[in-house]
Parts: structure tokens; sequence; C-alpha cells
């Protein structure tokens, strides 16, 4: 388990530059972009130990694997410490301010898939209604980002996008479409330590794998301050999204006003929460 010390040891990464012009162009234009070597090498392999910990010490998580070689891991911060680090990233952070507006971390999951496993279907957390660009201000009311643990080259079954659906007219039946069959839709490319940002009204899937080894991603949800709301819907899940004060004890200044939201769910929603679904 890492130490609450290397965690925050680990997110004094410099800070980076403002969203360039170019930058807010192609997001506009394609509805995601893709961020090189966000995460060192050490830090891929930190935060790859401890969700290999997790999906062999979890009984249900170990079945998962060895049934449908595909396991899904959620409320990550609060299973080790290690996984603050893509929280208010200074990488990405300016990419949060500049297209949701008030960000908010949402949910935080990891898949880690292999060969046999199935790949969800083609889906949008948002409809396009939910994404904007006026005078040149972008907002994207929920935006995701998939942090890659393990490449994801051609076949490697990462993240697939159809660009420019964040804001597209005419609906298909998109999870009726397998893999790369829906037309236009592409693979996005990447290394370990790359990040994806995308709009959640832009359409995506995971894709199968075709590849020896295993594919790890991590996506931390954010949501404008408006629709964060919506967590506060769905109490069966409460307790994962919102994390309890001693997590938040331990984060630096950013990391708290990103899960300020929290401060608000009550400890009683979360121990009921435990409770059903125990
Ligand atoms: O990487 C994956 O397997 C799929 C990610 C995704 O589309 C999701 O979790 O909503």
């Amino acid at each position: 388990m890492t130490t609450t010390a290397e965690a925050a040891a680990a997110t004094s990464a410099p800070a980076a530059p403002a969203v360039t012009l170019e930058e807010k162009c192609l997001f506009d234009l394609q509805g995601y972009l893709i961020l090189r070597n966000v995460l060192t090498p050490e830090e891929c392999g930190r935060i790859l130990d401890a969700v290999r910990r997790q999906e062999r010490d979890m009984p249900e998580k170990a079945a998962d694997f060895a049934k449908h070689e595909q396991v899904r891991l959620d409320g990550l911060p609060q299973m080790d410490p290690v996984f603050d680090i893509p929280i208010a990233h200074p990488r990405v952070l300016p990419y949060l301010k500049e297209f949701v507006g008030r960000p908010q971390l949402g949910n935080t999951w990891c898949i880690t898939r292999g060969p046999k496993g199935n790949a969800g279907g083609w889906h949008r957390g948002f409809e396009p209604i939910h994404y904007s660009c006026r005078h040149g201000v972008v907002r994207s009311c929920c935006l995701n980002t998939g942090w890659m643990l393990t490449d994801n080259n051609p076949g490697d079954g990462g993240l697939g996008i159809l660009p420019a659906s964040h804001k597209n007219n005419i609906d298909l039946a998109w999870s009726k479409y397998p893999g790369l069959t829906l037309p236009g839709s592409i693979e996005a490319p990447g290394k370990a330590g790359d990040v994806v940002l995308f709009s959640e009204s832009l359409v995506h899937t995971g894709l199968n794998r075709s590849t020896p080894g295993l594919r790890t991603n991590l996506y931390y949800n954010h949501a404008d301050i408006y629709l964060i709301g919506a967590n506060l819907t769905d109490m069966k899940n409460l307790h994962v999204y919102a994390f309890p004060p001693d997590v938040r004890d331990r984060f630096n200044a950013e990391q708290l006003a990103l899960t300020e939201w929290m401060t608000t769910v009550d400890s009683a929603i979360r121990t009921r929460g435990r409770a059903a679904k125990a």
C-alpha cells in the first residue's frame, strides 16, 4: 500500500501551461484530446501494482477475472492513496477548468481486459445538448479522463471513439454496432502514461483485445457542479462516488477543491449506501 506521503509527493508534478487556442479548437472539433506522458513509468507501475493487488485480493474481482478476463474496480481512492495521483493532476486540471467551468470529480473506476474479455457497447453519458462552444468558450458539462496504465496500441482493447459525435445531429442505434463497425469510429491510441480527455457527450466504448496480455485504463469522470447533483440521486452508489473525510484529509488544496461537493454528503447516507450493498 502506498503511503500518504508518497502519494502527495507523486502529485507535485510541475504545472502545465494554460490550454492553447489550438487545443481548444481541436477539442471543439473532435470532442477529445490525447495528452502524452502525463504519468511517468514509475507512477504507472505503482498505480498498476495497486490495481493488481485489488484485483487479486478481492475474491469477487478475482472470480470476475477468472470467468470473464475482465474486471472493474470503482471508487479507487478509497482503496489506496496511490489512486489520488490523477485527482486534480497539474497536467490535466487546466483542461478540466477550461472545458467544464466548475469541475467536480464524479466516479473513478478502472477496467482491466484480456483477449477473452467482452468490452461493452457504444454509449455516451450525456446527450449533445450538454456540450456547447459559444463565443470561444467550451462547455462540456461532463468530461471524462482515461488514464492508460498499459499501452493502448491498435488491437490492445483501448478506448473506441466516434470523433465529433459530441455534437452529432442524427443518432444511430449505437450499441448495435460491434467494435469499429460503427461508421466513422476509431481507436484512441496511446502509450502507458498518456491520458485521453473526452466529452461524455462523445459516443465511445471499450474495444475487444486481440493481442496477448492485459489492458488496464483508469477513468476519472468530472461534471460541472450543477450536474454533479445527479450523483445524489444514485443512493445505491453514493458511498462509492463520495469519499469519506479520512480520504479527503490527505488531499492538497486543488484536490480538495475538485471534491468539494463530497462535503455535502452526510456520513449517515454513506453508511446506508455501504449497508445496502452488503
Ligand atoms: O475502457 C473501457 O473498457 C471502456 C470505458 C468506457 O467506455 C466506460 O467505462 O464507460
